[in-house]
């Protein structure tokens, strides 16, 4: 009895320990990565600056946010993100997400007036990393 404490206290110990549960972080939806980044071009394209409300396909990739779109505030946005050459992440509104390359997350945006975006990597992928931020206005 008594020495069946230890291993009980362990078995206890395990089932709570923090993050021994945890889910596996979400990493978005597959997606076909040629496709996706060759709709991003087509996108960049026809939309370098003032992007109407809608979709916005971009890819995170050493060491920018690609294209470099201008949101209209009043507008809602979905931009996709996905990584296109290493993993990388996004925050954006205090909300971080990671990207994998083949995989798409999903952000809603409604800009205000005066509403500045940033997006910004904060998943180290490289030596230009810490310029790895996106200004949308
Ligand atoms: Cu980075």
């Amino acid at each position: 009895m008594i020495r069946a404490l230890p291993i009980a206290a362990f078995a206890v110990l395990a089932m709570f320990w923090p993050g021994w549960t945890e889910p596996e972080a979400d990493m978005g939806e597959a997606v076909e990565a040629t496709a996706f980044i060759a709709r991003v071009h087509a996108y960049a394209g026809l939309y370098s600056e003032d992007a109407p409300a809608g979709e916005i396909p971009m890819l995170a990739r050493r060491f920018e946010f690609y294209p470099a779109v201008r949101l209209q505030s009043g507008q809602s946005y979905r931009l996709l993100l996905m990584a296109e050459d290493a993993v990388h992440s996004v925050v954006v509104n205090g909300r971080e997400m990671l990207l994998v390359p083949g995989m798409v997350q999903a952000v809603e945006l409604s800009p205000r007036p005066g509403d500045v975006v940033e997006l910004r990597c904060n998943e180290y992928c490289g030596l230009g990393h810490n310029r790895m931020r996106l200004r949308i206005h």
